[in-house]
């Protein structure tokens, strides 16, 4: 942890959503035939991941993530490097469920010691009935378990500040020059496009949700599934504000006790509106008549007092 630069500022708290969990998919002939040199026993090929909501980039808070996984692994510690507009990731293979630890590390500018987050790796669909299992199943066999999340970030000290409210840059940035985002991950992280969770509907995820208690809403991904896709840019590349590039995806459906932010107070705010401008037009409405009831009454006022000299 680097020693804390400039001043905290003060009454300031700042949040940034992120998603982390794991994507896991049986072994198939057809669907997912099993690589060469794996394991007879191991069932299974799966992911486990941390990234910003809609793949945006997150390294320009968070540095690596250490992850840790079951001691039966080879090399079953593992530190992953931030490339910019990529999750931090590790692909595996395997048999068994087990708890993942994480361990983030942030950018050196925030002084902010690491913490850590655990992960249960599913690999088998869970639910009361076969149903709400089958529900998990998805894009072929698919299980999914993911956690929408928020770092916050209390006082930041000013060059953090800083760099926080610039804003995340969209995932094409890592493509153009830019200096940092060179680091690879260590040999175990490959990242690839093919299996980036935020491929795959969200139905079914986030279902446990029992790891945080503060987890607001489910993960959200296009309906129709789609990847950012980055435009041909120009070489000035667009920050996003508040670091999400989407930013429906940080406002939950329904309120809750203690969050009352979400679409549900949104047009119940959209709804008094409305019946506020009605009741204003109406306001208005009575107001013109009356004007012109007075306006009437001077015209004749007039005319009598014409008259009278
Ligand atoms: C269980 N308590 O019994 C858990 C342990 C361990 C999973 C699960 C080995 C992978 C490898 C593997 O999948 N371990 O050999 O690389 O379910």
């Amino acid at each position: 942890m680097a020693p804390p630069t400039g001043k905290r500022v003060k009454g300031v708290q700042i949040f940034r959503p992120f998603v982390y969990g794991t994507t896991a998919r049986p072994f198939d002939e057809k669907t997912n035939p099993k690589p060469a040199g794996i394991p007879d026993d191991h069932t299974h090929s799966w992911t486990v991941f941390i990234k910003g909501i809609d793949d945006v980039d997150i390294t320009y808070w968070l540095r690596r993530v250490q992850f840790k996984l079951h001691e039966s692994i080879p090399n079953h510690v593992r530190m992953v490097e931030g490339v910019k507009g990529q999750p931090f990731q590790i692909h595996e293979t395997g048999w068994g469920e087990f708890e993942i630890t994480m361990k983030l590390y942030y950018v050196p500018e925030s002084s902010e010691k690491p913490q850590t987050l655990y992960h249960h790796l599913r690999l088998h669909p869970f639910g009361r009935t076969e149903e709400e299992k089958e529900a998990m199943r998805l894009n072929g066999g698919e299980v999914i378990s993911w956690v929408y999340e928020e770092q916050i970030f209390n006082e930041p000290y000013e060059p953090f500040y800083d760099i926080l409210i610039s804003g995340a840059l969209p995932p094409s940035a890592s493509t153009l020059k830019d200096g940092s985002g060179s680091g690879a991950g260590s040999g175990a992280a490959t990242p690839t496009s093919a299996n980036t969770p935020g491929a795959s509907s969200n139905k079914g995820g986030n279902k446990k949700g029992h790891e945080r208690s503060h987890s607001r809403a489910s993960v959200s991904t296009n309906k129709d599934g789609k990847n950012y896709e980055p435009k041909e840019e120009p070489f000035v590349i667009q920050r996003s504000e508040g670091g999400v590039l989407e930013r429906s995806a940080m406002i939950p459906l329904v309120n809750r006790p203690g969050q009352p932010f979400s679409r549900e107070t949104e047009q119940l705010e959209i709804q008094k509106l409305k019946e506020a401008k009605l009741k204003v037009d109406e306001m208005k409405k009575q107001m013109m008549e009356e004007l012109e009831k007075k306006q009437k009454r001077l015209e004749a006022l007039k005319a009598e007092s014409a008259k009278a000299t």
